[in-house]
């Protein structure tokens, strides 16, 4: 079987992953294995849990609580093989352009790579380029964390606000709330995203525009929230300061002592009234969801200071050695991405729950809904045909325990399988020892009962009411994979979200699919440019179908 790049080389496309031996393999063996629960596979092997943990980068990943047996992981190996996976990771690491549709490079690797890593994108390496831009993020962030960074009226900066949506939100969003117990807790943060007027004034609501800082993030400096919203800020930030300076006037300075830029697009922030001393830039080789860790992370940085955002780069560079380096076998996030193809293709479970239980990651699954649903959410191949494969399942989760009491009735008892990804971590950072024993106690109880059950029998031993021994018996057989790292640190949610990035990548090869362009969002804003005017016009519209031409018409007669 050739792989992509084999393929790649001789200009021929490759064979449709559904119709390789590898594929047509995992399809049959999934037929002859449908009947053997979980409870058969523990029974048959005392050494089960052994087998099926790997460790890496100061994680371990306990995933024998899936369908899976030597047999099902030789044949996953295969179609990774198949897929040319290995190769593939090495042309990532090399620079080499494989978002094809935007001809670029993909080395979200190089923000984490240390000083002195060679990373060449056409023919210029870009490591240095890296370590210039956190160099600057560090020094910035020691004059705002120690005050010698003054606001336009000479009061320090108390306040730091980000505004930015998608890419440009949630990782700084995610982050900021897992690394607040390292967070400088005199200097509060907010996030401002939503175009919805009320994020902004809510976010703002309590802040003293003298010793607040905005940060804008954006890309391409050009997204209608971020910058609708930056228009808002800047408004809100000189009327206060106006106030503020009576007399004697606004300084000329002020917009450029309250706000920062984080962009690629240095004419726009200038032309906004941003210094261009104070942007930090980025690349197009680092796509929005994959830039927690460039200067979109600055926030994160204000935040925990420059040595623990350090630390944080060092976590998610332990785990890229270890995906780059490491036999497929025993990858971290290899075998993650390939168990989750084998539960979304070969035993069609539509969705995956990522369940951390621990309270700083409140934010980690809408964090890994971008990452997951944007990067594989897609319907058609590099090659640009319809596949004829299912990709990404849907993510969805919110922290253990308080899922328990709300939505895990369905995962334990309903008519769908829902696999869980379970994460935890042995050493509490709450000082509070009992409680982490009772949260950690009960991430392991689920996966035992989501993978046992409880039988009839032994309901009906318990001496229940027969009427109510269907209600309370438990199927089981229900997969989980359990995530566990020593503590909730800096280096270890880097590691935790590279194990995510690459797990997406490593996905995303064996379904033969771009996981680094975003076309599927752009329909929508183009559409809504269109309906901005129409809603603020004066004439009925009638130019859309009729449920929109109806729509619009309702607001426009409602709308003040
Ligand atoms: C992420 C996407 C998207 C992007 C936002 C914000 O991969 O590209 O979520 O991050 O649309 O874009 P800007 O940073 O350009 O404002």
């Amino acid at each position: 079987m050739a792989s992509e790049s084999a393929m790649a080389r001789s200009n021929t496309a490759p064979l449709p992953i559904d119709q390789t031996r590898a594929w047509k393999a995992l399809a049959a063996h999934a037929r002859s294995t449908r009947r053997r629960t979980l409870a058969d596979l523990f029974a048959k092997d005392r050494r089960r849990a052994e087998k099926f943990t790997v460790e890496g980068a100061g994680l371990r990943m306990d995933y024998s609580k899936h369908h899976v047996d030597a047999t099902t992981m030789r044949l996953l190996l295969d179609l990774a093989e198949t897929a040319g996976l290995k190769a593939r990771i090495g042309r990532m690491f090399r620079g080499e352009k494989l978002n094809s549709t935007e001809h670029r490079a993909v080395l979200h690797v190089a923000l984490r790579a240390p000083r002195g890593t060679v990373i060449k994108v056409d023919g210029e390496d870009v490591v240095p380029h890296v370590h210039e831009v956190l160099d600057r993020m560090s020094a910035f962030s020691r004059r705002v964390r120690s005050g010698s960074w003054k606001g336009a009226t000479g009061k320090r900066i108390k306040n730091v606000v980000n505004i930015g949506i998608g890419g440009s939100d949630l990782g700084p969003v995610m982050a900021y709330k897992a690394l607040v117990h390292y967070s400088e807790r005199s200097m509060n943060f907010r996030f401002v995203s939503n175009v919805d007027g009320t994020d902004f004034v809510e976010a703002v609501r309590d802040l003293d525009p003298e010793e607040t800082l905005f940060i804008v993030s954006s890309k391409t400096f050009t997204t209608l929230e971020t910058m609708t919203n930056a228009r808002t800020a800047r408004t809100w930030l000189l009327a206060g300061l106006t106030k503020a300076c009576g007399r004697k006037g606004l300084p000329a300075d002020a917009t450029a002592r309250h706000f920062v830029a984080v962009s690629t697009n240095a004419k726009e922030v200038e032309a906004f009234g941003i210094d261009v001393e104070n942007m930090f830039g980025f690349w197009d080789w680092v796509g929005g969801r994959y830039s927690m860790d460039s200067a979109i992370g600055l926030s994160t940085m204000l935040a925990i200071g420059p040595e623990r955002f350090a630390e944080m780069l060092r976590g998610f560079h332990a785990m890229d050695e270890h995906f780059r380096t490491t036999p497929l076998s025993r990858n971290l996030p290899v075998i993650m991405g390939l168990i989750g193809v084998w539960m979304n293709n070969f035993l069609g479970y539509p969705s995956l729950a990522v369940l951390p239980y621990d309270q700083y990651l409140s934010r980690f699954s809408a964090y890994l809904q971008q990452l997951e649903m944007e990067s594989n959410g897609k319907h058609v191949t590099l090659g640009g045909s319809r596949v004829a494969w299912d990709t990404c399942p849907t993510i969805w989760g919110e922290p253990g325990t308080n899922g328990q009491h709300a939505f895990y009735q369905m995962i334990h008892q309903g008519t769908r399988i829902v696999p869980c990804d379970f994460i935890t971590f042995c050493k509490p950072i709450s000082g509070l020892p009992h409680h982490h024993d009772l949260l950690v106690a009960n991430v392991i109880a689920q996966a035992e009962a989501l993978a046992f059950g409880k039988s009839k029998a032994e309901v009906r031993a318990e001496g229940v009411a027969r009427e109510l021994v269907p209600h309370k018996e438990f199927d089981g057989n229900r997969p989980s994979t359990v995530i566990l790292g020593e503590r909730l640190t800096p280096f270890s949610l880097g590691t935790l979200v590279a194990l995510y990035e690459h797990k997406v990548f490593t996905q995303g090869t064996v379904w033969q699919i771009n996981s680094f362009d975003q076309w599927g969002v752009e329909l929508g804003k183009v559409l809504a440019k269109r309906i901005i005017p129409q809603l603020e016009s004066r004439r009925a519209v009638s130019d859309h179908d009729s449920s929109t031409n109806s729509l619009i018409n309702y607001y426009r007669a409602h709308r003040r």
